[in-house]
């Protein structure tokens, strides 16, 4: 009897289990539809991403020879979402089962088990770790650390090892990756492509459907293919590998990517695997001409946090991303839809994210998540928010970092504490602060950085939660060490700003 082969959009791989396990007369089932494109406000980037690459896919697979049924949004037929479109190309094909790569998502995994139809989930061995493996390290220990499951996933590859010793001699050259960035024209961008007949297309629909969603569609320049997201690669390696590390964690306003790869939209869709990309990198170290730390340092995000993240997912259950440990409520600020702003970082921080769909990593903790955490803003507004507005955002990836890492929301699963900072560092990693109208310096005052007693605030309030921490014990004795008359008045600041964010008047 035919067989459904389902693949998402977020699988575009040829070696995926699903298509692997397609045998003659199984027809391949991929469909465009309003549930996946409306569980969030896609930004319209997003969506025509992800739409253009599922098309450019279905090529390949109908050139390879597979039986195909595509359906397209704007398609009369279109049954809305992933589980009714599998019911009518059943019906139509006669087909009695659907084999089905597990998604990247509790809920869709919910639709395609509770649906009427029998469909079998195969693993998504598309990473280095698979979900066993990663239980099985997880099984027993007190706490999760990214570090100690980095260092196995190290041995367990071979990257930059030394027989069983890491490369250099130090497993972590974080150290070396935190320096400030200089303006540089001459600093290489990541490689734009030029829309073909088939995205110019996807262009059209989305301006149509999605056009009155947060985020700029045009210009758009992503890849949309595996041969093009090789050449990003490529281009990454030569151009931006080697300056990656240093000013990984800086911030410019005139220049958004820095030497940040933007692989993660590849890597996300099924484009590149997570794998040859390391590779590809450790290869470039050994030839010279990559310094350790960028090598080593850019290969930690992809085997250490992007499989860490993934494990977690998965191991923590469909409700992490509801999770509420710190009790927030605060509703996301309009300033987060591109509501009129005085703090220049987050203006730059969401004018990227709007025109980009795009933000790096610093940018995504340090000041909007930062922000929204000191606020106090109910961390299910905050991850829906990245769900929606970020192109690489796929939930097994997304809400780890944004629930667990950048709101604390998990109660410590992903980090051992929160990732809060006054206006310091904002100051320290960028150069947003000289442009702003707030003074980064001042606690309190009518100028004062909102960062500032927010920070102090944050802490206070959580004080019986963090004070024990032992990473957080310094910070609280300098809160100690403040004035009553001076801690007060901080407070006082605070709630202000607070309200303010409450009666939606500009911060
Ligand atoms: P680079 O700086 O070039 O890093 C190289 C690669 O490492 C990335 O392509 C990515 O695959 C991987 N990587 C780096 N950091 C992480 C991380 N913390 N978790 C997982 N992979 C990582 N990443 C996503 O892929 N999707 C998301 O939806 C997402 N949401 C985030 C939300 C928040 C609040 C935060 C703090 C981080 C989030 N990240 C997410 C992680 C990280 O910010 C992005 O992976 C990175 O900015 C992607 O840009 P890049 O490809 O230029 O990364
Ligand atoms: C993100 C996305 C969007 C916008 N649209 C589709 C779609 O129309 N069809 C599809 O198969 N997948 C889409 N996706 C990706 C899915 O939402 C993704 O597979 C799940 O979130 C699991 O990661
Ligand atoms: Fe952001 Fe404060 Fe600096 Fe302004 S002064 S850019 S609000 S950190």
């Amino acid at each position: 009897m035919v067989r459904l082969i389902l693949v998402l959009g977020d699988q575009l791989s040829h070696d995926l289990t699903a298509l692997r396990a397609a045998e003659p007369g199984d027809v391949v089932v991929m469909a465009e539809v309003a549930d996946e494109a409306g569980y969030v406000q896609h930004h319209p980037k997003k969506i025509a991403l992800v739409f253009s690459a599922m098309r450019h896919f279905a090529e390949e697979l109908r050139e390879a020879g597979r039986d195909l049924l595509y359906t397209r949004s704007d398609d009369p037929g279109n049954a809305g979402s992933i589980m009714s479109e599998l019911i009518r190309r059943a019906e139509e094909t006669g087909a009695g089962e659907v084999i089905a790569t597990r998604p990247g998502e509790w809920r869709l995994i919910a639709a395609l088990e509770d649906g009427p139809l029998k469909v079998t989930l195969l693993p998504d061995d598309r990473f280095v770790c698979s979900l066993e493996e990663f239980d099985a390290w997880a099984e027993g220990r007190k706490e999760l650390r990214m570090e100690w499951f980095y260092r196995e996933m190290r041995r367990k590859t071979g990257l930059m090892m030394d027989g069983d010793k890491p490369a250099g001699g130090k497993w972590n050259y974080d150290h070396d990756n935190r320096k400030r960035a200089e303006p540089d024209m001459f600093r290489a961008k990541p490689m734009q492509f030029t829309p073909d007949d088939i995205t110019q297309e996807v262009l059209d629909v989305v301006e149509a459907r999605f056009g009155d969603n947060f985020g700029e569609l045009h210009p758009f320049w992503f890849g949309v293919t595996r041969r093009q997201a090789l050449r990003a690669l490529d281009h990454f390696v030569k151009y931006s590998l080697p300056g990656f590390g240093d000013v990984q964690d800086a911030m410019l306003r005139d220049d958004r990517f820095l030497n940040h790869s933007l692989l993660s939209i590849y890597l996300n869709l099924g484009l590149l695997g997570p794998l040859e990309v390391c590779e590809r990198v450790e290869k470039a170290w050994q030839a010279g001409g990559v310094p350790i730390n960028a090598a080593e340092g850019f290969i930690r995000q992809i085997i250490g946090w992007r499989e860490f993240v993934r494990g977690v997912y998965f191991r923590e259950g469909p409700d992490y991303a509801q999770r509420n440990a710190l009790n927030h409520q605060r509703k996301l600020p309009a300033l987060y839809w591109g509501g009129e702003t005085n703090m220049a970082c987050l203006r730059a921080a969401v004018d990227q994210t709007r025109e980009e769909a795009y933000a790096h990593h610093i940018q995504r903790l340090m000041v909007t998540g930062n922000f929204a955490l000191l606020a106090g803003v109910n961390p299910a507004e905050v991850h829906e928010w990245y769900l929606a507005v970020y192109a690489d955002a796929f939930e097994w990836v997304e809400a780890p970092n944004t629930v667990g890492m950048s709101q604390f929301a998990d109660g410590g699963v992903v980090g051992s504490k929160p990732y809060v900072s006054s206006g310091n560092y904002i100051n320290k990693m960028s150069d947003y602060c000289v442009g702003c109208s707030h003074d980064v310096k001042a606690r309190t005052g009518p100028k004062a950085c909102p960062f500032n007693p927010l920070y102090w605030h944050f802490l206070n309030r959580h004080r019986d939660r963090f004070a024990k921490n032992p990473r957080m014990a310094n910070i609280y004795r300098t809160w100690e060490r403040m004035k009553a008359v001076e801690q007060s008045r901080i407070l006082k600041e605070a709630e202000a700003i607070l309200d303010r964010l409450s009666t939606e008047e500009v911060v």
